[in-house]
């Protein structure tokens, strides 16, 4: 097995052997040959095989619809690598800082730092000079290929980013922008011929705490994800055409929107925006058939649907945040379909626990999937029972390798993965959603997960949202408290809050019921989708 990193930071740069993770590789699937570039096998392959005219990548550049083949993209992606060679000096084994909202061009620039055998980093479009400034630091980022309407942002950062050197813009018809550039470029490449252990990819974790962590995850990795959850449990097909939210920066989006329809040789559809106003508009034009995006996502859309054609959907995938039986049931209500959830993290790429639509358990995520094992430990490290609540414990193909950073002890112990959820799993074998462990409400002695009560109160037809936090108590250590976003023409009040807790009362044991109710015009959330608990928590202490 031969690196082609001529600059080998990255490797240098692993966590020690005895910290990583242990590795599955079992069945024909999981088998990669010694060189491998993911590029190859996902872009590349389908023109040598006679199909460079299937439809690939469709989307928006500069108020221009544009729909490119596998050939298209190749070219695309071919003519970016060169740029990047040719013209910005990049050696194997550099890390390329990606900017931008998802587009087409977004993704051959993803293609095309890959096929140079560098390494992509992805950046969310939101982030600011600052978080830039540590991402770049992090992980020595020598290029970057950003979108022009996010210039400004990269600009100031780089005044404090000494690495990185080069910087192009894209979207851009400047006559040194990239598009400029690849106009001067055949559209031929020959990939870099990587190691299968190359890495090829490092994804920031979206933390709410401290610096950003960086995970790598080489060319195999990518591969195994691809022969994973998507083959086993999604299932599309080669005429599927895939839509969603999540920014490619992030893996949710980067394998769901990307990689895996690529696959298999599908097509995406690859939208700025994409928010619950957009979305059904957008898989209405493009007949869109597999819907990627969060569980608040779709309980938004739902409301929307009614106006627009969404009869090509046929598949939708939900993750980043536990799916509430409420929102599958108002999904299935406005669309017939039953959702397919999955527990994924940065860490480990993508999904690891999850169900197809046959096997769905309303407020259940699913079972390990094929490649994967998982179980629920104790904090000794001991497996539970059915029934009793403790730490997800995950190993597989992919695994958590932090860039340079000591957390890598507090997510792989004993060479399982700990993702930091708290989990059971039911007499049927089903993994249940309980809470981050971190987040897990502490109440007069009882445990009490936040998410077991948001699924209770969504159900209420008043609730639009909610978020549920324990709040400081004097005797009773903590309370359950809820922060509620009502639904249009109700209003509230002290009545409604007792509405609000009979209601919780009745279905669930009472304890667990929010004591206090705050309502809100919106909750705090990340630029994925996810509630910000630690926001309300610290509102809740003050
Ligand atoms: C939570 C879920 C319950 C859970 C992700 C799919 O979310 C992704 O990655 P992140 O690193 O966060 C990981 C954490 O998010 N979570 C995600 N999905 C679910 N909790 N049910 C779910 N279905 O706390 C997990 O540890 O941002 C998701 C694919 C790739 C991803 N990176």
């Amino acid at each position: 097995m031969t690196s082609a990193h001529v600059d080998t930071f990255a490797h240098d740069h692993l966590p020690p052997l005895e910290l990583q993770p242990e590795f599955l590789f079992d069945g024909p699937d999981l088998q990669f040959p010694a060189q491998l570039n993911c590029a190859t096998e996902l872009l590349d392959r389908w023109v040598t095989q006679g199909q460079g005219d299937r439809l690939c990548v469709q989307g928006m550049a500069q108020g221009v619809r544009l729909r490119w083949t596998y050939r298209d993209l190749q070219a695309q992606a071919n003519r970016i690598a060169r740029v990047l060679v040719e013209d910005l000096g990049l050696v194997p084994g550099n890390r390329v800082l990606l900017r931008g909202a998802n587009s087409p061009m977004l993704a051959a620039c993803w293609f095309g730092v890959v096929k140079a055998g560098g390494i992509a980093v992805g950046s969310m479009p939101l982030l600011r000079a600052r978080e830039l400034t540590q991402i770049v630091t992090k992980a020595e980022i020598s290029h970057a290929l950003c979108d022009a309407r996010l210039a400004d942002e990269l600009a100031q950062a780089q005044a404090g980013c000494p690495t990185l050197k080069r910087v192009l813009h894209f979207h851009t018809p400047s006559a040194d922008g990239l598009e400029a550039r690849m106009a001067a470029k055949p559209a031929t490449f020959d990939n870099v011929d990587t190691s299968r252990d190359d890495t090829c990819l490092i994804a920031f974790t979206s933390g709410t705490t401290g610096q950003p962590k960086g995970t790598m995850h080489f060319h195999r990795d990518v591969m195994a994800a691809c022969a994973c959850w998507p083959r086993h449990v999604l299932r599309a097909s080669p005429d599927d055409v895939f839509i969603g939210s999540p920014p490619l920066a992030f893996t949710f989006g980067l394998g769901g929107l990307l990689l895996f329809p690529l696959a298999i040789g599908a097509s995406t559809v690859l939208v700025e925006k994409a928010t619950p106003d957009a979305l059904p508009a957008a898989i209405a034009a493009y007949r869109a058939t597999v819907c990627v995006t969060a569980p608040t996502s779709y309980r938004a859309m739902a409301a929307q649907l009614a106006g627009h054609d969404a009869s090509s959907l046929r598949k939708c995938v939900s993750a980043g945040e536990a799916l509430p039986a409420a929102t599958r049931r108002l999904w299935k209500d406005a669309t017939g379909i039953e959702m397919i959830d999955g527990i994924g993290s940065t860490e480990m790429l993508h999904i690891f626990i999850s169900h197809d639509e046959a096997h769905a358990r309303p407020g259940a995520t699913g079972t390990a999937v094929p490649g994967y094992v998982a179980r629920v430990i104790d904090d000794a490290g001991r497996p539970l029972q059915p029934g009793q609540i403790g730490r997800l414990a995950v190993k597989g193909p992919t695994g958590c390798r932090y860039l340079a950073d000591e957390r890598q002890r507090q997510y792989v112990q004993d060479g399982w993965n700990l993702t930091g959820d708290a989990y059971l799993v039911d007499e049927d074998g089903y993994y249940v959603y309980q809470a981050r462990t971190d987040d897990m409400i502490v109440s007069g002695g009882y445990n009490i997960g936040g998410p077991e009560v948001e699924a209770v109160l969504l159900l209420h037809p008043k609730v639009a949202e909610c978020g549920v936090v324990g709040a400081p108590h004097a005797e009773r250590g903590q309370i359950v408290k809820a922060y509620v976003v009502l639904r249009a023409g109700h209003a509230p009040g002290d009545e409604l809050v007792r509405e609000l807790q009979d209601f919780v009362k009745a279905q669930i044991a009472p304890y667990k019921y929010p004591r206090a109710i705050e309502f809100r015009d919106a909750l705090p959330r990340t630029e994925t989708g996810k509630l910000q608990r630690f926001v309300l928590r610290r509102e809740a202490r003050a």
